[in-house]
């Protein structure tokens, strides 16, 4: 057992994939060639099937290391701002935060939430101005831009006079002056011992938890995940959890889980400082305090960031039905889902009054949502989804609306375009910067709803070269009607198998999502048309054999690649009118009434 004084906890946070997981992955090799020198694997936080396919890091994982006599308890977060909800939970579990900060790049929004949250919180950050190796890096001038940025948050003295190093989590050193010799992370593990307060509770003290995030186990229900506050805990004690009414249930601890590096390992016995997650109250929630039975103490409850968006989930009805999944009725669906109501609680997952096929899963932004329906797909599932819609709330008979800021770096030729595109987006503009290498950056206020269908016309109209990152910022007033997707949708008109021939006469009509032999049913979208109305096509039309064939006909066409949605593309191209229907191998996009076309659609 260490002593509180020898413990450190901390999160790393950032903007996203300014280098949390790889720093992390460099500490841990550090430790170990410390120790049992032993590889480890590129971004190995980033366990999870989809963190490794995507590079992003989705849940907050946290680990111990030992460096010397300390244990150095370290939080990895997610830097997308859909999970930001994460970030803010996990704060209540450490006593500092590793702010990185990209030195090529700077401080981004992301960085300005998660500085902004630490600092509410009463923390004192230490930066890190990390890949330091990059060509471009400006480490000073990153260094600068931070110092701002707390001034900017409100920083106390005491914070703004943090501590800071310089980093190469990629090449695994870190340095306290810019040019001191890169060794290895020896710096930054003394910087943390340095600058991180020990945990602050006695042992002698009797137990208290709060549980920061839930875990969930087939077996054994929900494990509670907290940094243990004071006293200390074995396995089989007696404990009461109290929720967020107040109201107290008495339990035993059936199991005590805590992190060597990336192995999970069961403990006897956890005390004050350490970070662990404890089974044995199968109903705990988010918030819920964990005491001793002899004293019962109800720690302020956490408030869970709001949902701002919608997505219903339905059963495929669509001809294809079944060709693909596993799992396709209204049952299978309702029960994974309640399954992961059980789970998620970041998730709201309902029932829609009146409407027995669809569940209405909200969350916080479109890959929120879009990682629960890629798991699903994986699971075998096949089912169908509407459009996101945002959440309006009201305050004193005014209808407000979730609305982001949007950040974007393009070339400087871009901006003008984007500026219109945007404004008619209703979007304000509040931040306009061209730098040396004439690169624009663009910052607008934007209501969510501006911002659906953008992505896909963002990459074409900066053929893919340009940065778009955007976080939630705060519910305002509605901001009236907003154009929807101008383009009409192609619509198959057969069922059947496409045929060179008949994309390679259509493909000047739009933009085609299908190549040939791809099955297509009546009523499939199958392209988007390049006017505003809907136009019905026939992509199965075999060429009619003539007796006289002309020389080398067929062999000569020349077919522009299909345009492939990825899920998230998808859910950015579809109006209410529409829906996609998921599978395991295939995203199809359809009209929701099979017959109906040629409507223009407004946005609401
Ligand atoms: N040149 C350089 N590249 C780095 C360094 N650290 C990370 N990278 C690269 O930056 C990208 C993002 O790294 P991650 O460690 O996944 O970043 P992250 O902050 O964990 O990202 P999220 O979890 O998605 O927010 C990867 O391609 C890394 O290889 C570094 O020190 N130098
Ligand atoms: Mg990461």
């Amino acid at each position: 057992m260490y002593k509180p004084e020898k413990i450190r906890n901390a999160a790393i946070v950032a903007h996203i994939d300014h280098g949390k997981t790889t720093l992390l992955d460099s500490l841990l090799a550090q430790t170990k060639v410390f120790r049992e020198n032993e590889e480890v694997p590129t971004r190995a936080f980033d366990s999870f099937e989809l963190e490794r396919e995507r590079g992003i890091t989705i849940f907050a994982k946290h680990t111990s290391l030992y460096f010397e006599d300390y244990k150095i308890n370290l939080i990895d977060t997610p830097g997308h701002s859909d999970f930001s909800g994460e970030v803010e939970r996990v704060l209540g579990m450490v006593n500092s935060v590793i702010l990185l900060v990209d030195a090529q790049e700077g401080p981004m929004p992301q960085t300005r939430y998660v500085l902004s949250q630490a600092l509410k919180m009463g923390l004192r950050p230490l930066v890190v101005l990390n890949k330091i190796d990059r060509p471009h890096a400006k480490p000073e001038e990153a260094l600068n831009k931070t110092f701002d940025l707390f001034v900017e948050l409100g920083a106390t003295d005491e914070q703004l006079d943090f501590t800071y190093c310089y980093a190469s989590g990629l090449s695994g050193f870190a340095t306290r002056k810019i040019d001191d010799p890169r060794v290895d992370m020896r710096p930054l593990f003394e910087l943390i011992i340095e600058a991180v307060p020990a945990p602050s509770g006695s042992l002698d003290a009797p137990f208290l938890m709060q549980a920061s995030t839930i875990s969930y186990n087939d077996f054994l229900g929900r494990q509670a995940t907290g940094r243990i506050l004071q006293g200390s805990i074995k396995k089989g004690d007696p404990f009461v959890s109290i929720n967020k009414d107040g109201h107290p249930a008495h339990h035993k601890v059936t199991k005590i889980d805590g992190y060597k590096g990336l192995t999970k390992i069961e403990m006897i016995e956890a005390s004050v400082g350490d970070i662990v997650s404890i089974s044995g109250a199968p109903e705990i929630m988010i918030g819920d305090t964990l005491t001793h039975p002899n004293h019962i103490e109800q720690l302020p409850p956490i408030t869970l960031s709001e949902p701002t968006l919608s997505i219903d989930f339905m059963v495929n009805n669509g001809p294809f039905v079944g060709r693909e999944g596993k799992h396709v009725t209204m049952n299978k669906l309702r029960d994974r889902l309640q399954k992961e109501r059980r789970a998620n609680i970041s998730l709201k997952i309902e029932d829609v009054p009146g409407k027995e096929d669809s569940i209405q899963v909200s969350g916080r932004g479109e890959l929120h949502l879009a990682v629960l329906i890629e798991t699903m797909r994986r699971e075998g599932f096949e089912f169908a989804i509407s459009k996101p819609r945002v959440i309006f709330k009201e305050n004193e008979g005014q209808k407000l609306e979730p609305f982001e800021m949007a950040h974007i770096e393009v070339k400087e030729e871009f901006s003008g375009g984007i500026i219109e595109e945007l404004s008619k987006r209703k979007g304000d503009l509040v931040l306009l910067e061209t730098n040396e290498h004439g690169i624009t950056t663009l910052q607008f206020r934007i209501p969510t709803r501006g911002l659906m269908g953008f992505r896909n016309e963002f990459l074409t109209r900066t053929k893919g070269e340009g940065i778009l990152t955007s976080m939630f910022e705060s519910y305002l007033p509605f901001k009236g009607e907003i154009p929807a997707r101008p383009n009409g949708a192609m619509i198959s008109s057969a069922t059947g198998k496409c045929t060179g021939y008949s994309l390679f006469n259509l493909q000047d009509r739009g933009v085609l999502f299908v190549g040939p032999t791809d099955d297509v049913y009546e009523g499939m979208i199958v392209g988007e048309h390049s006017r505003d109305n809907d136009l019905v096509v026939n992509v199965t039309k075999e060429k009619q054999l003539t007796n006289v064939r002309s020389s080398g006909n067929d062999e000569n066409i020349v077919l522009t690649p299909a345009r492939r949605f990825s899920l998230e593309q998808a859910i950015d191209f579809i109006e209410a009118d529409e829906l996609i229907e998921i599978t395991p191998k295939s995203i199809r996009i359809r009209k929701r009434e099979l017959k109906e076309v040629d409507r223009k659609r407004k946005r609401v």
